[in-house]
């Protein structure tokens, strides 16, 4: 799972993408010189997991990053930039809200609105251009030869080229799961998950509740597929220098229970859909990520084919059953341990163990 990190230039990406994935030094640049780097999911409730089996391992569940570099104004550039764009799941984009006089910016002023507004444009541009090409083939082709499926895609296309034409994202456009589906591999940009990411000034860090308000940016907040997150990219920076208990003081001085971090990787990993499950042992307590909505063959799957191929059954038991109880023979006294196929759908935070044959 993969989180895209864009923004004009000069806007905090970098300095968030080293502090997410700790990568102290400058990362290995791949092509175009982005950066990719791995972030763990907080999760507190694997610690007090691991309290009760006292593991060899504690696994947390990772999403990574990409830092893309800057966007410039040049559109031909920015091509460049958007390609590896289509390989990430969700899109995080870094809005400087913090004003330095000795960092300019590249618009010659602060202005977060406008900036979310052009760049969302430039995505919308490239979906636009390739939804035109399509269908200009498309048409070629039902000309010479009548066929239903090509049919549906272009009276698809279409509508999503008149929203886009209204200027507004994909993400924003409902759509079928089978619609959809027949979509996926255009991997239009405009259709990911958005986060806005709010890169506040320090003197800010109290009021963080409040810097949509503040910064008139209420047009960004309640629309589908998109989430809006504020964080201060030069506190998290300090934050991430620090010991744990001086950290813990300077977060509290602002009235602050976590880093910013915290939220701003476990809203990707909602955006995403995505839900954590555990399992629990001597060996290793671990948090394992799937889509919501998946089956427990699937999350089997996930820790090893053969598991889901031997699958036999789940033993499910929530991850607050067992803290209360202590264990799972505990639970299971108690009726709290359930019994479950294949196709039982894995909520967030059951603790599994999985019975498999082979
Ligand atoms: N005052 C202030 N400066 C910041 C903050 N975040 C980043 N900066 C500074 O802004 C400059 C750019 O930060 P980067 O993280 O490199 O920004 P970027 O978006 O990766 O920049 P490009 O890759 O060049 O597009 C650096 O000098 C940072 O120290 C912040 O929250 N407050
Ligand atoms: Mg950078």
């Amino acid at each position: 799972m993969q989180t895209g990190i864009i923004g004009l230039p000069q806007v905090g990406k970098t300095t968030l993408f080293r502090i997410l994935t700790k990568t102290h030094v400058e990362g290995k640049a791949g092509a175009q010189g982005t950066h990719v780097g791995v972030a763990k999911v907080p999760e507190p409730r694997l610690l007090e997991l691991a309290k009760l089996y006292n593991p060899k391992k504690i696994t947390y569940a990772t999403v990574q990053y990409v830092d893309v570099g800057g966007m410039q104004k040049d559109r031909a550039k920015d091509a460049a930039v958007l390609a590896p764009l289509r390989e990430v799941d969700t899109i995080a984009h870094v809005l400087r809200v913090f004003d330095d006089p000795s960092v300019p910016h590249t618009a010659g002023s602060i202005d977060p609105l406008r900036d979310a507004t052009n760049l969302e444009l430039e995505l919308i541009f490239a979906d636009h251009d390739q939804i035109t090409r399509r269908l200009e083939r498309l048409e070629k082709d039902l000309k010479k030869k009548k066929d239903p499926v090509l049919e549906n895609e272009k009276t698809l296309l279409e509508r999503c080229k008149l929203h886009l034409e209204a200027e507004k994202p994909l993400r924003e456009l409902e759509m079928t799961p089978e619609e959809k589906k027949s979509v996926s591999g255009y991997l239009f940009l405009s259709q990911r998950p958005m986060l806005f990411v709010l890169n506040l000034g320090d003197e800010e860090a109290a009021e963080m509740d409040t810097a949509v308000e503040r910064h008139k940016l209420s047009a960004l907040v309640g629309r589908p597929n998109t989430a809006v997150i504020a964080v201060c990219g030069r506190l998290e920076a300090e934050l991430a220098e620090m010991k744990e208990e001086e950290a813990a003081e300077m977060l509290a001085s602002y009235g602050l229970k976590e880093p910013g971090l915290n939220r701003l990787i476990r809203a990707t990993y909602d955006l995403m859909g995505l839900i954590s499950f555990f399992t629990a042992g001597e060996p290793e307590v671990r948090a394992w990520t799937i889509r919501k909505g998946s089956t427990a063959a699937k999350a089997a799957g996930e820790i090893h084919s053969d598991i889901e191929k031997g699958f036999i059954r789940a033993e499910v038991v929530r991850w607050n059953d067992l803290l209360e109880f202590g264990s799972v023979a505990a639970a299971k006294e108690k009726a709290k341990v359930r019994l479950e196929g294949r196709d039982y759908i894995v909520q967030e935070g059951d603790v599994i163990l999985f019975r498999h044959s082979g």
